[in-house]
């Protein structure tokens, strides 16, 4: 083949290569032309335990794939991070700003800036104590007290309401830790047999878990019955000291846990931890829809809590292989 046909057919090669991802991405900005491309910006708590990880991989996964522009804040446990991340959406006049609040008390100020500019607010994940329900358009999340309640209800039926409890909170002042606890207090209060001899925060973080762990064994040996931990990681962390101790997790003592992280499903199969209330991390999809209503000017639920299910040894190997996260 003479050099100059074979130069030409390789400049109509990558014209058509050009065209074809130029064509792409036009599809891609059609798409976006004709329903305008939303930015949103969310301010993220951090990248404390397996739950979050699944929920920031939820949140830019279905951003990508519904061409949102998604500016991304790691709040790195940090309330004024996360403040100053909103501030900076401000700044930029996103679409809508998105907060999973690491804690539920001083949002009022950011809040009404953010109004003042006009721009919405999704709280996601976590709930926010504010006067002015105004300050934001709705939340999307879990019901902590729900699965308070569901993780004690199990316990109940499993000891006949008797047992000395040590619990490990969640991050100090965050919606999920304040719930979790009161509705599971609630319920075992009726039990006088039943009642939590100690309680501290491993602030969500595997690593919290199993120090809390070790100073509770350091305080009471075996002296107790059962661990209520308020997620996964922190449960898995305990675990581990309580192997490390020379006592059985899930026989020995009994250990109750929120999440139904994979690992912790695993765990419950394998009857180390005895009982996993689900609180789905994945909230891209539902966050989505309501960003586009809004963007859209049209009225969202106020409230949009997650199914939640309960997993224990009857359930929790079947429900595995489609685990998500
Ligand atoms: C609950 C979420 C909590 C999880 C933890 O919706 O805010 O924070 O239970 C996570 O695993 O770190």
């Amino acid at each position: 083949m003479k050099s100059n046909s074979l130069y030409s057919l390789l400049r109509l090669g990558v014209a058509l290569l050009a065209v074809s991802t130029f064509t792409v991405a036009a599809q891609d900005n059609t798409t976006a032309a004709a329903g305008k491309t939303i930015t949103v910006g969310l301010a993220q708590t951090g990248a404390e335990s397996a739950w979050r990880t699944a929920n920031t991989d939820s949140m830019k996964s279905e951003a990508e794939k519904r061409g949102i522009v998604l500016k991304f804040a790691d709040g790195q446990g940090k309330q004024e991070n996360q403040i100053r991340a909103v501030r900076a959406f401000i700044a930029q006049d996103v679409d809508v700003i998105v907060i999973d609040p690491i804690v539920d008390t001083g949002w009022e100020p950011v809040l009404r800036e953010a109004k003042e500019a006009g721009i919405p607010v999704i709280i996601s994940d976590r709930t926010v104590q504010v006067s002015d329900p105004t300050l934001y358009k709705c939340f999307i999340g879990s019901d902590f007290k729900k699965e308070g309640r569901m993780v004690a209800d199990w316990l109940i039926k499993k000891t006949g309401g008797k047992g000395r409890i040590l619990e490990i909170q969640g991050t100090t002042g965050s919606a999920p830790a304040n719930d979790r606890h009161d509705a599971f207090i609630a319920e075992i209060s009726k039990y006088p047999e039943m009642k939590i001899i100690d309680s501290q925060s491993g602030d969500f973080r595997r690593e919290g878990g199993k120090e809390v762990m070790e100073a509770f064994l350091k305080k009471y040996g075996h002296d107790f019955d059962i661990v209520y931990s308020h997620n996964d990681d922190m449960a898995l962390g305990a675990i581990q000291a309580i192997q490390e101790a020379g006592l059985k997790p899930g026989q020995d003592v009994i250990i109750v846990s929120i999440d139904g992280i994979k690992e912790a499903l695993q765990a419950v199969a394998a009857g180390q931890i005895n009982c996993v209330v689900e609180c789905n991390p994945l909230s891209g999809p539902k966050v989505y829809d309501a960003v586009a209503k809004i963007v859209a000017g049209q009225p969202v639920p106020r409230v949009a809590y997650n199914k939640d299910e309960l997993f224990d040894i009857t359930n929790a190997a079947a429900a595995l292989p489609t685990r998500q996260y």
